[in-house]
């Protein structure tokens, strides 16, 4: 089963609205297999965002990102980036469509709530930096087949 990284930023925190994301995204179905509260460093946060270092938002997203505690979670899931991406919405919560995390929760894209890894490949490398294998608990739930057929 796909895994994909989500992180509910320092905004999510501090707005109090981290329950009401998860929420969101367990309701979708899918499973939680890794959670834990964090503080990203300078360090992570340039190895996280590596594909925008040297872009004009890039200082302004290291400074917001590392700000403060975020919640990191590692959801397991048929087709789990996927559903990740299309339940968070645009980058720009300002095009966010209405159901969305974004679209319903945000208004800025400097402070739009919440990551989601990009494809299976960016997944792994995105687990791999912010959970040990160790963190990780695979285990099956008693509602998988009222969730995914197969
Ligand atoms: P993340 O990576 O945070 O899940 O967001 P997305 O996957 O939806 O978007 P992204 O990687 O293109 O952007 C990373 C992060 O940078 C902020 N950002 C982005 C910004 O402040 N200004 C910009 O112009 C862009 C493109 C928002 C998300």
């Amino acid at each position: 089963m796909e895994r994909t990284l989500v992180l509910l930023k320092p905004d999510a925190v501090q707005r109090g609205l981290a329950g009401a994301i998860i929420a969101r995204l367990e309701a979708r179905g899918l499973k939680i297999v890794g959670i834990k509260l964090m503080q990203m460093s300078e360090a992570l946060a340039h190895r996280h965002y590596e594909a925008h270092v040297g872009k004009p938002f890039f200082p302004g997203l290291v400074q917001f990102i590392t700000s403060g505690p975020l919640v990191a979670i590692v959801l397991e899931g048929k087709n789990a980036v996927a559903v990740v991406r299309s339940t968070m919405g645009a980058t720009d919560p300002a095009k966010a469509g209405p159901g969305t995390v974004r679209g319903d929760m945000a208004i800025d894209m400097g402070r739009n709530l919440i990551h989601g890894s990009d494809s299976p490949e960016a997944a792994q490398r995105e687990i791999a930096l912010f959970f040990r294998e160790s963190e990780i608990v695979g285990y099956s739930r008693d509602t998988d087949p009222w969730i995914t057929e197969s």
